[in-house]
């Protein structure tokens, strides 16, 4: 079955992105139709923006929104990282009343993007897989401090994901994790963090909070306690400063598991941390003795 909805150009933006997929709702007669597999054209109320298609791929029911922003990762519902900090199920008073939430309960809608893509996101992706990992793939080199030239980087990048500089500006500035960064006149651009190359992004060295977060795979735990975490084809372990960020992150290999690390005791022991520009904690190893799995 087929449903349409409307959004405000903000989260169809987002949704059309890959960086919200999952759309809150009240389970009224109209949403109680939607199944699983079921799929969704949304249009935007805002401006002419072309409508797009998505699948339902879960239905997660909830009698208030207060159970679902404690069970659901807000990441993933339209948050970012900046505004996630002041996240309330208050927020959502503002589209349905709490008599109407009460009457009907409420409802994350969790959607996958059907082709075709947003041109722009399908670019992202390709520069972070060049400005980290492989920049042969489009020609370019990075020097030692993860620079790309931006100029030679575009003429790469031609062929298969042509860019403007104003799109590439675009990128920059709305990517979800703030992944990338420009020197001052824009004429290089590098990745803040997430290299597997053997790059020195001048990462800002740190004490850390007294504890933080890794999010995994349920299959990596007996391997991880054994072992510790490892940075595998990264340069550093990533660590993140809360626990829903550790979720999203671990949801990406699978069903997540969230580990707690003592960094402040690591710290105090020698160990050396790194934040990166975007935020994100880094460090060389972590051994199995300052890890425990979060019970949360
Ligand atoms: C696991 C994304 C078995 C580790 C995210 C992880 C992050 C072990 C996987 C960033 C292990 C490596 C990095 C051991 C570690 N035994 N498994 N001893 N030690 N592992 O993708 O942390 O969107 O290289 O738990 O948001 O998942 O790309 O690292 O599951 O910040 O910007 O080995 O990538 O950011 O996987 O993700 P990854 P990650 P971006």
């Amino acid at each position: 079955m087929r449903h349409l909805m409307k959004l405000r150009s903000q989260p169809f933006r987002m949704i059309r992105r890959g960086q919200k997929t999952i759309e809150l709702r009240l389970y009224d007669e109209k949403r109680r139709q939607i199944k699983v597999g079921d799929e969704i054209e949304f249009c935007c109320s805002q401006g002419r923006e072309k409508p797009f298609m998505v699948r339902v791929v879960a239905l997660h029911r909830f009698d208030h929104f207060s159970q679902l922003y404690a069970s659901l990762p807000l990441l993933k519902c339209g948050y970012t990282e900046e505004t996630v900090k002041h996240a309330s199920p208050d927020d959502m008073d503002a589209y349905y009343s709490k008599e109407k939430q009460a009457q009907y309960g409420v409802v994350g809608i969790e959607v996958e993007c059907l082709a075709p893509t947003d041109p722009l996101l399908a670019a992202s992706r390709f520069l972070s897989l060049l400005l980290r990992h492989k920049p042969d793939a489009a020609g370019i080199t990075l020097d030692e401090h993860g620079w790309a030239d931006v100029p030679q980087l575009l003429r790469g990048m031609a062929h298969r994901h042509p860019l403007t500089m104003a799109q590439l500006e675009e990128i920059v500035r709305t990517d979800s994790k703030q992944r990338y960064a420009f020197n001052a006149d824009k004429t290089k651009i590098r990745a803040n963090q997430g290299h597997s190359v053997r790059v020195d992004v001048e990462l800002e060295q740190l004490e850390p909070p007294a504890v933080l977060y890794h999010g995994t795979g349920e299959k990596n735990v007996d391997s991880i306690l054994k072992e510790g975490l490892l940075p595998q084809t990264r340069l550093y372990v990533h660590l993140s400063k809360d626990t829903d960020t550790a979720q999203t992150v671990g949801a990406r290999h699978g069903k997540p598991a969230v580990f707690v690390v003592e960094s402040g005791r690591m710290y105090a022991d020698g160990f050396v941390f790194y934040r990166s520009q975007n935020g994100v904690w880094l460090t060389a190893h972590v051994p199995p003795a300052y890890l425990k799995r979060d019970d949360k």
